[in-house]
């Protein structure tokens, strides 16, 4: 082999990365008016440090093959710390299991660059095998809580039964997002808890927890939905009740399971909320991403909550290692009314989509609810032609009118 083989590969490798890490990326505008979408994606496999992946030294690996490869980096929690944007990612190796890893950027559009070293979690027993998908909460009592899933075999299920797994919400906090303590896991009265998130207030100086109980790993069963708790501490927190805020239901985006994206965003008109949708299809389960807006006295009360879905896999976004799904669990709102999603497509890569706090406000509220038939949807559809007609009758009617106004 050539001498010269092994640096050539390495300048290949490192231009490569280089290129990736300085691609700007271009908004899109939308149809709809609500969100732009992005050319690119912010942050895909490719983006994690080749330090993580190859071992750099000629003598060991003169080869220079890749000794750790990464399957995926998706499902980012977020946050703007020293006015930065900040993702979190699962990141998920070639061999299934996922880690915590900070990735960051100026503008939370384009340039995302990982930190040096992933995130270092204490592990909670022997037993706990996977966690992914952390939601990151700058809380009013001043820490930043990371929670997230906690997976590990089910000890019950036969030898014979290798996938049987159970769910559980793991807590870790930090003030630095350098240091992290672990909490003991949040105890619910569901056998499995995933995608749990922690409100970012007090309520009645208690924490607030949304959760999802589910009965088991992949089936919500008899857990009905997006629910909130209340416990009186935050370092052994214990749920006694669930109250579902919204429900599953037959027919919708959320038919099969739901479940709550990222910590809701504050607004003057109520919590805005980013939640997933997942019904089931002849191909397989199709994930959405849907909005609604809870009261700000009581944040068990849904106030406002439009039809359908908010956004849906479109093109690339569709393909992947679970494909047909989009997922949330970060979003960042700016002091200037910008809001940042960021999103997952098909368990793969992380794209962002922008929007205003004025927008998402006018699309939560204006938007029409579920009717839940056919017949309520045609009965919007044909409410909005009336609208129009009449508006177009009334416009008419004032150019007409206009010579003589004079
Ligand atoms: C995967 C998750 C998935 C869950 C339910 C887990 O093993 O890691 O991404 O949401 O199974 O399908
Ligand atoms: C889940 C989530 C995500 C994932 C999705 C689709 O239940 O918690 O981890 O993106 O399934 O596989």
């Amino acid at each position: 082999m050539n001498e010269y083989f092994f640096e050539d590969r390495l300048r290949f490798l490192r231009k490569k990365h280089k290129d990736l890490l300085l691609r700007r990326n271009e908004e899109q505008k939308s149809v709809n008016g609500v969100y732009n979408r992005y050319e690119h994606p912010v942050l895909t496999a490719e983006h994690v440090p080749l330090e993580w992946r190859f071992d750099l030294n000629p003598y060991s690996n003169p080869l220079l093959l890749e000794r750790f490869g990464i399957n995926s980096v998706f499902n980012a929690g977020a946050i703007k710390f020293n006015n930065k944007y900040l993702l979190i990612a699962r990141v998920e190796g070639n061999d299934r299991k996922s880690f915590f890893a900070i990735a960051e950027s100026d503008n939370g559009i384009d340039h995302f660059k990982f930190w040096e070293a992933p995130v270092s979690i204490p592990k909670r027993d022997s037993k706990e095998t996977n966690i992914y998908d952390m939601r990151l909460v700058v809380h009013e009592d001043g820490w930043i809580y990371g929670i997230f899933c906690s997976e590990s075999r089910d000890e019950s299920a036969p030898e014979i039964d290798q996938s049987a797994a159970i769910a559980q919400c793991g807590m870790v906090r930090t003030r630095d997002l350098l240091t992290w303590e672990r909490l003991p896991d949040l105890r619910t009265p569901s056998p499995q808890q995933r995608n749990v998130v922690l409100h970012p207030e007090l309520v009645n100086n208690q924490y607030a927890f949304y959760t999802r109980p589910q009965d088991s790993f992949v089936d919500a069963g008899t857990g009905g939905g997006i629910a909130v708790g209340f416990c009186d501490h935050i370092e052994n927190a214990v749920i006694e009740k669930e109250i579902i805020i919204d429900q599953k239901k037959y027919h919708t985006i959320y038919e099969a399971k739901n479940g709550l994206g990222p910590a809701p965003i504050k607004t003057s008109k109520g919590w805005l909320h980013l939640a997933h949708g997942v019904r089931n299809t002849a191909d397989g389960l199709r994930y959405v991403l849907y909005v609604f807006l809870t009261s700000l006295e009581d944040i068990t009360k849904v106030i406002h909550k439009p039809a359908g879905y908010f956004m849906a896999p479109e093109g690339k976004e569709r393909v992947g290692d679970v494909s047909n799904v989009l997922f949330s669990n970060g979003w960042i709102a700016d002091k200037d009314g910008t809001v940042f999603i960021y999103y997952a497509s098909s368990d793969l890569k992380m794209h962002v989509a922008t929007s205003t706090i004025d927008k998402l406000l006018d699309y939560v509220i204006n938007t029409s609810e579920d009717g839940f038939c056919s017949d309520a949807s045609l009965h919007t559809v044909f409410n909005l032609i009336e609208k129009n007609d009449q508006y177009q009758a009334q416009r008419k009617d004032s150019k007409k009118k206009k010579p003589f106004a004079a």
